[in-house]
């Protein structure tokens, strides 16, 4: 009995963070997307959700709305942008954003330590993305995940 506790208690805890960096909502049709900049030292700090050079991908489902919460754990400034293609462009504005306002502020600067900022857009063009740091140099230096939105995919995914 104990063992199936523990068990379940695994499967609980293991799905709970799975989770923590995407939530679904087919009824809303509506993802909200975790990205913590610089969660650990990976990258030398350089990352996002402790992930570096696209190892992680959002997939968000065509035509949903997309809720991107983005904090700053770090002590450098980060900041962040939706920008097109797979991997992100070299030096980056808000011009690069390949939705409407999909960027935070202080783009260039970036935020300040524990500093956050939520932004939303349509995803309403099919296609492959990135989720980069637009303070210069971090890109090259890793910082950014990749943004997949698909046509065929039925919920919002992180992986
Ligand atoms: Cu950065």
């Amino acid at each position: 009995m104990n063992r199936i506790l523990t068990l379940v208690g695994l499967l609980i805890s293991s799905s709970a963070f799975a989770a923590t960096y995407v939530t679904s909502d087919a009824k809303t049709k509506t993802a909200t997307l975790i990205v913590n900049a610089s969660e650990g030292s990976a990258g030398g700090g350089l990352n996002f959700n402790g992930a570096v050079r696209g190892a992680k991908t959002f997939t968000v489902p065509a035509g949903w709305k997309v809720v991107l919460k983005f904090k700053n754990l770090g002590m450098m400034g980060h900041s962040a942008i939706v920008t097109k293609g797979k991997t992100p462009p070299n030096s980056i504005t808000t011009k690069d954003a390949a939705f409407p306002k999909a960027y935070t502020p202080k783009l260039v600067e970036g935020m300040a330590m524990n500093a956050a900022a939520d932004f939303k857009f349509s995803a309403n063009t099919a296609g492959t993305y990135n989720i980069v740091c637009g303070v210069p140099g971090h890109n090259l230096g890793g910082q950014w995940l990749g943004l997949v939105v698909s046509s065929s995919a039925k919920a919002a995914t992180y992986k």
